[in-house]
């Protein structure tokens, strides 16, 4: 975003609370951090120097590498001369009278700006359940997206990791080949899908390269902004033996393809859903030695519908070391944290480092910690009070000038982001040129705002995704508004409405 406003003239400044670029890459350090995407699609590509210069050295690369990709753009852009680092912004008000903006920011700084732009990502303000006692832990506490940067010494460590998401499953098998012992304390069992990662060759890298346009362009149209569609047949219409086929060859390849690229119908469809549901509970029931173990790390819920995490080639078979113990908060919930450790309904569980992989106030988090103020006073937390209100997850009303990358109601975290993030900044970025020459204002209607919220309950509705719990749909934080936050019907038809909107002199949005 600073890189195309600066280049269509304007004055950026990029306020950043870390002390360099990366974003999630910068601060979720914590061991097995690493990309669910395959590589070559998870870069940008408005900039084909950027794409032919930068090499990945495996399908899914780990968050060293992907922070160094995001260092590389920064230092051939020359981006950081446009950034303040290691700056928070304390609160964000809209000027009635003067119809600008003032940040402060916790230098003490107080900037003015025509337009702001949030690039605050969806899973950045993390969240740690309030357990009783929670800061009497007399050992090392950690969140998973505050990971320190100098390695730790974990050889003689009892160490606890508290969730079982896409995080919790990347990290435990790395903390149990790290520490001399590991307990998982699971609240609800998660499907995961293999990863399968691998080292590219120099002829793959050669060949991806060549055909980066078309896979870049595959990407742009895709439901999920990846180089791939699911099938229009339904899971139902296949033979078991064509089905179980099927699901055996993507299993062995790895990747979100595994749903995402298979029948049409696993997503909409229980009975379809089932289908996946228990080829993986036979791989569950495969990969974990200890049949009571592999059922309490069986979920009881449809495929898929919390984010699907990858590495479940490393995961489940964790539990089978004999320094990796697996306690269902479900049969002995958490009573308390003591300064020695954790207190379960049953036993004192000691501990000597505590990780919390316990996941975010996803997508509206990050958005209501930055104290706006919009037009006549408006307060966007009292705004969105009972779940957010936005047109295209771009821009909210009473909130002129004011765009969000990736805000509530985009497809963002249901997509493959640094293709979904492109996008988004290149509409920004083209609105904010419309709008400069006349020094015009722009915020959505109650109209379109309205019909914007609709549809996505709508679509949500129609999938499984809107009928079970997840961060989707604000079920992780307790108090939060429980309505489906982010846009689900697919990145590429989300792109298209965008730019029919745009073609049609900003329909759905007021100017003044
Ligand atoms: O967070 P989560 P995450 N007591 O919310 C548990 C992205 N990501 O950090 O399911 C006990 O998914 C909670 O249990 P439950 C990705 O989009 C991307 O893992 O709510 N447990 C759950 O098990 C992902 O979805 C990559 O019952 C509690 C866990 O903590 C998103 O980040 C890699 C609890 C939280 O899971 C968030 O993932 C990693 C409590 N009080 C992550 N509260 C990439 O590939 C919560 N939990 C790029």
């Amino acid at each position: 975003m600073v890189h195309k406003l600066r280049e269509q003239g304007l004055a950026v400044r990029g306020i950043e609370r870390g002390s360099d670029v990366g974003g999630t890459w910068y601060w979720n350090k914590y061991p097995g951090a690493s990309s669910d995407s395959q590589s070559w699609v998870y870069q940008y590509s408005f900039n084909e120097e950027i794409e032919q210069e930068w090499d990945w050295s495996c399908v899914f690369p780990q968050q060293p590498e992907i922070l160094a990709y995001l260092q590389f753009v920064a230092d051939k852009l020359d981006l950081r001369v446009d950034f303040d680092f290691d700056t928070s912004i304390d609160s964000i008000s809209y000027d009635d009278a003067a119809r600008d903006w003032t940040l402060t920011t916790d230098a003490g700084d107080a900037l003015t700006a025509d337009y702001v732009v949030t690039a605050v990502g969806c899973l950045s303000a993390a969240q740690a359940p309030d357990i009783p006692g929670r800061d009497s832990f007399a050992g090392l506490v950690l969140h998973t997206s505050q990971w320190p940067a100098e390695p730790l010494d974990l050889a003689d460590a009892r160490v606890g990791i508290i969730g079982t998401g896409s995080t919790g499953i990347q990290a435990t098998p790395k903390l149990a080949e790290m520490s001399k012992h590991l307990t998982v304390f699971q609240r609800t069992p998660q499907w995961a899908a293999p990863a399968r990662n691998r080292l590219l060759s120099d002829a793959e890298r050669a060949e991806l390269k060549r055909d980066i346009r078309t896979i870049r362009d595959t990407c742009k149209s895709s439901p999920f902004g990846h180089p791939y569609w699911p099938s229009e047949q339904s899971a139902l219409a296949a033979s078991p033996v064509e089905r179980t086929a099927r699901y055996q060859a993507d299993w062995d390849r790895g990747g979100f393809d595994f749903l995402f690229g298979s029948y049409g119908d696993l997503i909409v469809d229980e009975a379809a859903n089932e289908t996946m549901a228990s080829f993986v509970r036979e791989k569950i029931a495969e990969l974990v030695d200890d049949p009571q173990l592999a059922a309490r790390l069986t979920p009881d819920y449809p495929f898929g519908t919390k984010r699907l995490p990858l590495y479940a080639e490393e995961f489940y078979p964790a539990f089978n070391r004999g320094n990796v113990d697996l306690v269902s908060l479900r049969n002995e919930p958490i009573v308390e944290i003591v300064p020695e450790g954790i207190r379960t309904a049953s036993r004192l569980i000691e501990l000597d480092v505590l990780v919390f992989a316990t996941g975010f106030d996803a997508m509206t988090g990050p958005l209501t910690r930055l104290n706006i103020t919009g037009r006549d006073g408006l307060k966007l937390n009292d705004k969105w009070a009972d779940g957010p209100q936005t047109n295209l997850g771009l821009m909210t009303r009473g909130f002129p000038n004011l765009f969000m990358v990736t805000g509530p109601g985009s497809p963002s975290v249901l997509g493959n982001m640094p293709v979904t993030i492109e996008q988004n900044v290149e509409w920004i970025g083209d609105l904010i040129e419309t709008l400069r020459a006349s020094g015009a204002s722009i915020e959505p209607t109650v109209e379109s705002e309205q019909a914007w919220g609709d549809g996505i309950n709508e679509i949500a509705n129609a999938t499984l995704f809107g009928k079970y719990a997840s961060w989707y749909s604000g079920s992780n934080i307790e108090g939060k508004p429980k309505v489906f936050i982010p846009y689900p019907g697919g990145f590429g038809e989300y792109q298209r409405i965008a730019a029919e909107i745009a073609e049609n002199g900003y329909d759905g949005f007021e100017i003044s």
